[in-house]
């Protein structure tokens, strides 16, 4: 087995034969990609941790961080990008969180081990994943095959059963956190038939100091999976996945979840027979449904909020190849927000604000990418794409009511935070994007590329939409938050140098960034942080402009017979060149040096996670202050006694130190803690058993 914490495979490189369906997957040929997919085995084998949800395990990919809100949705930012900036699929559907705080991103709907697979491009490799996603593209996909009927094949065996069967249970001491996991395929040869779920239970997890923040959390999710290959190899596949949270705690927000339930249905057709010009073809329709309420009475002792709010996309994408080297493909989705903002004043609920008021998006694109191979060692690609995105309020003249004064429009909110008359009304926008990249290898271990893309990105509907008002006084001012329907555009212009080599004697995968933004879209207070208790304390948005570079290097080292280093390093620098300050939200230098022994059935490793203080923050909406450094070790061991049965287990946080990421929100809660920190001392296991 390869206990390594995920696998690094390139799906181009994947040892499953190559059929002409996968002419129309991505295939990027460069270094800083090679880590940059999770393949099913790997996801089984993530034996360093018990991840929560899926922002939580790409933790585990060198230059992944994430936004801690509370003990469940960890937010992933890859290159200082987060939420819209990162494109994020969901077997194949586009999800949009149905929370403006960011509880429930597309991430913390999965439950990693219902997954196959998982990929992450960091930064603007391809034009294929949909419009905008600058910082890059998150899929998580179930990868379902029919087997003979004579039995699933495992290891060369041959188990003489229509079934595979996987069964699991983990647990967490520190938060008393169990997941059970079940994972059924039947399958006549030709069709199969799936069914997927699992169900977590967590309580508050215990910090380093001993606090107990309010983190608890309860999901579970299934999906039932039907699809068949034709006899001439294409593939059609249903899909219709149920997930729901509740009670998820959040001492990171104002508000937790009561509930948060997603409905999902895919529809798939990968045709690998010749069609009009393409030689393989990709259908595929999606609807997800999200359905979200959270307040602030039903996990705390105050009653004073509440905010039901959703998220509705449907969409499809068509996706065909040409030739061997070539994807032409147009795509669609659209999206529409809701969210409602309640309040009890004077003992009475009252409906203030359409805080989502009726916030439509829709996406229309067409792309080409093209991969040259101008020799056996040199590949030029490019890329381009146009979407044609519309966007809309369709509630923002809707009044939710007369019976009090804080009952207003979401146009009167604008016009009260911006200058002159402020609507929001139907907006056209016509994007361009694309890239340009060169790859050369030189060994085995040694290549170079070199990329240069253009991507731009539409506001989404909490910068351009959103209306959440408050009290007219003082302090309450600060609690507003109110989109800008004016925004422009993002456009994002980068320059990439990766490289692959041998070097001091361990095998190097770097890559180096620089991004000029244009247009960045930046949250920001009239009054600056200064707090003069006036209008002015409101969170609004703005366009900027802003740069933002980094690194990550993994430093790979064999120390003898099946034992091994790696060094793991990133780096991300932001500044807002218009207000002349700090980016906010971007990690320090931080990452992991891990010590690895492992043989056939057993693997042991020491990992040491790090980070450097940050000095450089905007605390004025988005970050709490400076952060210390940290250096925290995580000790685990696996075992697989006998084919199908895979033990785990280890102590993370090991020294149970009290510590936080620089991008942890504040802990609204807790008068002794600044954030959210960190669990402390945990004791984790899993047990998996697949038959
Ligand atoms: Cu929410």
């Amino acid at each position: 087995m390869n206990n390594y914490k995920y696998l690094i495979i390139l799906i181009v490189l994947s040892s499953q034969t190559l059929i002409a369906e996968d002419l129309t997957e991505i295939q990027i040929s460069v270094p800083s990609e090679a880590n940059a997919i999770i393949k099913n085995e790997a996801i089984e084998s993530i034996n360093t941790k018990n991840a929560v949800d899926g922002g939580d395990l790409l933790r585990s990919v060198n230059g992944v961080n994430t936004i801690r809100r509370g003990g469940h949705g960890l937010d992933p930012v890859i290159r200082g990008q987060s939420d819209q900036r990162l494109n994020s699929f969901v077997d194949g559907a586009v999800v949009y969180g149905a929370c403006s705080t960011k509880m429930d991103l597309a991430s913390t709907y999965v439950n990693i081990e219902n997954y196959d697979t998982i990929t992450v491009i960091k930064g603007a490799q391809s034009v294929a994943y949909g419009a905008g996603g600058p910082g890059g593209i998150i899929t998580y996909e179930r990868v379902t095959e029919p087997f003979s009927t004579s039995g699933s094949t495992k290891g060369g065996q041959t188990s003489g059963s229509p079934f595979k069967i996987k069964l699991g249970q983990t647990f967490d001491s520190n938060a008393e956190g169990m997941t059970t996991i079940g994972d059924i395929t039947y399958s006549n040869g030709q069709s199969y038939f799936r069914l997927n779920g699992s169900h977590s239970d967590a309580g508050n997890y215990e910090t380093g100091t001993g606090l107990k923040p309010q983190t608890e959390y309860e999901t579970s999710n299934y999906a039932v999976i039907l699809g068949k290959r034709t006899d001439a190899g294409s593939k059609i596949e249903f899909s219709y996945t149920d997930n729901e949270k509740k009670n998820v705690a959040y001492a990171g927000l104002p508000m937790d979840i009561a509930y948060s339930n997603l409905d999902i249905y895919n529809f798939k057709y990968h045709r690998v027979v010749p069609i009009g010009f393409f030689s393989s073809m990709k259908l595929e329709l999606f609807n997800s449904d999200m359905d979200h309420l959270m307040d602030n009475y039903a996990m705390r002792t105050t009653n004073t909020m509440k905010t039901p709010a959703s998220s509705d996309t449907y969409g499809w994408r068509m996706i065909g190849a040409l030739g061997s080297g070539s994807r032409l493909g147009v795509d669609y989705e659209h999206n529409t927000r809701d969210a409602e903002q309640n309040m009890v004043i004077s003992s009475t609920n009252r409906h203030l604000t359409y805080m989502w008021p009726g916030a439509e998006i829709s996406k229309l694109g067409l792309f080409y990418e093209h991969n040259n191979k101008l020799s056996d060692e040199s590949t030029f690609s490019y890329g381009v794409r146009w979407d044609n995105i519309e966007t809309d309020a369709t509630r923002a003249t809707d009044d939710p009511g007369s019976d009090h004064m804080l009952q207003v429009t979401a146009n009167s909110l604008y016009t009260a935070h911006y200058t002159g008359t402020v609507t929001a009304g139907k907006r056209d926008w016509d994007n361009i994007s694309g890239f340009l990249r060169f790859s050369k290898k030189s060994g085995p271990m040694s290549s170079y590329y070199v990329s240069l893309s253009r991507n731009e990105r539409t506001p989404d509907a909490t910068e351009l939409f959103h209306a959440k008002t408050s009290m007219a006084m003082a302090a309450k001012y600060r609690d507003r938050h109110i989109g800008n329907p004016n925004l422009d555009s993002e456009k994002h212009t980068t320059l990439e140098l990766g490289f692959e080599n041998m070097f001091l004697g361990s095998h190097m995968n770097a890559s180096i960034y620089v991004n000029d933004v244009s247009d960045y879209i930046t949250t920001y207070r009239v009054s600056d942080g200064t707090y003069d208790s006036s209008v002015n304390d409101a969170r609004v948005y703005k366009n900027v402009d802003a740069t933002i570079w980094g690194y990550e290097v993994s430093l790979k080292r064999s120390l003898g017979t099946n034992f091994s280093s790696t060094l793991n390093l990133n780096y991300t620098h932001g500044d807002d060149d218009s207000q002349n300050r700090p980016l906010p939200q971007i990690m320090p230098l931080s990452g992991n040096l891990s010590f690895d022994y492992e043989t056939a059935i057993v693997n042991y490793g020491i990992r040491m996670n790090f980070a450097d203080t940050q000095d450089r923050f905007d605390s004025r909406v988005l970050d709490t202050g400076r952060t210390g450094g940290y250096t925290v070790y995580d000790l685990y061991v696996g075992s697989e006694p006998t084919p199908g049965i895979r033990l785990n287990f280890g102590v993370s946080n090991l020294t149970d130190k009290r510590y936080a990421t620089h991008l942890n929100n504040s802990n609204t809660l807790d008068s002794t803690a600044d954030r959210v920190d960190e669990p402390g001392r945990t004791i984790w296991g899993s047990i998996i058993y697949d038959f």
